[in-house]
């Protein structure tokens, strides 16, 4: 029989395996965060609330701070929802990230149907960015300034804010204005351009690292770019994406991952195959691993972590199991594939 202090040892160190070492722990040697977007409405479900607080150091609303939750009538600002995930995150020593200032989809009408000038939008916008970059000016640490401003091809997405009727400047230099307004209204925050599609070379990558080029060499204040990865089970060959990764941080600037997530095949109560699940577990375990081979891939985010709120299921039908949590919390393999990962990838 055990004596009692050893019993106790053994109790302290075994009692629960699963999580003797939440990913959070495990990222801050590695001097990455490890992050997740939260929609404030659950963070009243004690499961969901437990296994963020336990698992994450860093948390994004993935809704509530886009223009139309957030600012839904011209002089009202709805700051409560994405206010609670900021007291949730500095209670449980999280860093936030904000997410996004400027996009074409979820803005409210009384902005998209105003019928504006191109200078009455722009005014509107400044107030706007100064209003919310201000309000969170010490709570957000990054921000996801521009979402989405490139096509496939490369070109300008046709926006509100662009060219429709747009905020009066050329090519990209209504996302410059939008960096330039968000560093005004908190020179402490670092600023991010965001996209999907532009994780591997492909032209929208290219257009996205010329511009970043640009507003390095111009002094635009541009940290970083997020890439979101929206990923299916037949991803690319890795190399592509570490080639893309070397060349932004080899401007000098950050990379952050930021909406990841590897949509499987389900059947109809949701469920994904074995065989999908370990491969979507490597690709997990691949993309962590090539974060953190570059010092300057700071954040690893998934979108959402469990898969019972993702937004999978709703947009691509017969797809889900997206995530590293199931429906009822339990660790699936892709969140042991990314504890491996963790554990034992090599940092630049
Ligand atoms: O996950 C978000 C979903 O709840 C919203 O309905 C949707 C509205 O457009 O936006 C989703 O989040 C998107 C993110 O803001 C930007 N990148 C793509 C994400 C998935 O569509």
């Amino acid at each position: 029989m055990p004596s009692f202090p050893r019993l106790v040892a053994v109790l302290i160190c075994c009692s629960g395996p699963l999580f003797a070492q939440p990913l959070r722990d495990l990222a801050v040697p590695r001097g990455v965060r490890i992050g997740t977007a939260v929609n404030p409405s659950r963070l009243s479900e004690e499961l969901y609330a437990d296994t963020l607080s336990r698992e994450f150091n860093q948390v994004e609303p993935e809704n509530a701070l886009k223009f139309g939750p957030v600012h839904p009538s011209p002089a009202e600002y709805n700051f409560g929802p994405p206010d609670s995930l900021a007291a949730f995150a500095s209670g449980h020593k999280m860093v936030m990230r904000g997410h996004t200032l400027v996009w074409h989809r979820q803005n409210p009408a009384w902005v998209t149907s105003g019928q504006h000038t191109p200078a009455e939008l722009a005014s509107i916008l400044q107030e706007h960015i100064k209003a919310v970059v201000g309000h969170y000016a010490g709570k957000v640490y990054a921000w996801d300034v521009v979402n989405e401003g490139f096509n496939d091809d490369g070109s300008m997405r046709s926006t509100l804010w662009f060219d429709a009727p747009g905020i009066g400047l050329k090519g990209t230099g209504y996302i410059e204005q939008a960096l330039r307004w968000a560093h005004a209204a908190d020179p402490r925050a670092l600023l991010f351009y965001n996209d999907y599609s532009a994780e591997w070379v492909n032209p929208k990558s290219d257009a996205i690292y010329k511009m970043a080029q640009d507003f390095q060499s111009r002094g635009v204040p541009l940290d970083g770019v997020g890439l979101q990865m929206h990923l299916t089970a037949n991803a690319q060959p890795l190399a592509g994406m570490e080639a893309n990764i070397k060349r932004i941080t080899d401007l000098g600037l950050q990379v952050q991952i930021t909406e990841l997530d590897v949509r499987l095949p389900v059947e109809a109560e949701g469920k994904a195959a074995g065989p999908a699940l370990a491969t979507q577990a490597q690709i997990y375990q691949d993309i962590v691993a090539l974060c953190l081979k570059y010092s300057r891939c700071t954040a690893i985010q998934t979108w959402g972590f469990t898969d019972k709120y993702s937004w999978i299921p709703g947009s691509f039908r017969g797809t889900g199991a997206a995530l590293e949590f199931d429906a009822v919390y339990q660790p699936k393999p892709a969140y042991n594939a990314i504890q491996t990962a963790l554990r034992s990838a090599t940092r630049k």
